[in-house]
């Protein structure tokens, strides 16, 4: 079993989406090891997505995701990372696949519903960040 990290981010939560997301979660065999509702702080945001310091992005995605609370959880099932990568779609919404979290909730490529670690190892790190307990 892998654990990766998502997000219900800003705008999804805003929209009143979380628990729709959350049951989707369920119904694709995920287990929730951790979850909880959260108000992001910059710092934290900041050391996030530290990768894409520098983008052009950068900012309005700090902003964004600082603009209201969000939900952060950690899922186990066999290849979490990938299942829960298929299950949001693409970045873009408007390129993601039918069916999928982004594609149902998100509204563009800045605001898109949900996030998901990309690799073991920023599973890692990213659930060492909202998820101290569970280490
Ligand atoms: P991912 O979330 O699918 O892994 P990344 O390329 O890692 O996509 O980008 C992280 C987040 O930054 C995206 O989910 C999205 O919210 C935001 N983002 C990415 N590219 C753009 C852009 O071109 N404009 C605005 N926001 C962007
Ligand atoms: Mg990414």
């Amino acid at each position: 079993m892998e654990t990766t990290f998502a997000i219900i981010k800003p705008d999804a939560v805003k929209a009143k989406n979380t628990g729709k997301i959350i049951d989707r979660i369920e119904q694709e065999g995920f287990n929730i090891v951790g979850m909880k509702k959260i108000n992001m702080t910059k710092n934290v945001a900041e050391l996030f997505y530290t990768v894409h310091k520098g983008k052009p992005f950068f900012e309005e995605l700090v902003d964004f995701m600082i603009s209201g609370p969000c939900v952060v959880l950690a899922l186990q099932k066999d290849n979490a990372i990938k299942a829960w990568r298929d299950l949001m779609g693409a970045t873009n919404p408007e390129k993601a696949e039918a069916n999928t979290m982004r594609k149902l909730y998100g509204t563009n490529v800045g605001s898109n519903a949900t996030h998901g670690s990309d690799a073991p190892e920023t599973a890692k790190t990213e659930l060492t960040i909202f998820f101290q307990e569970l280490n």
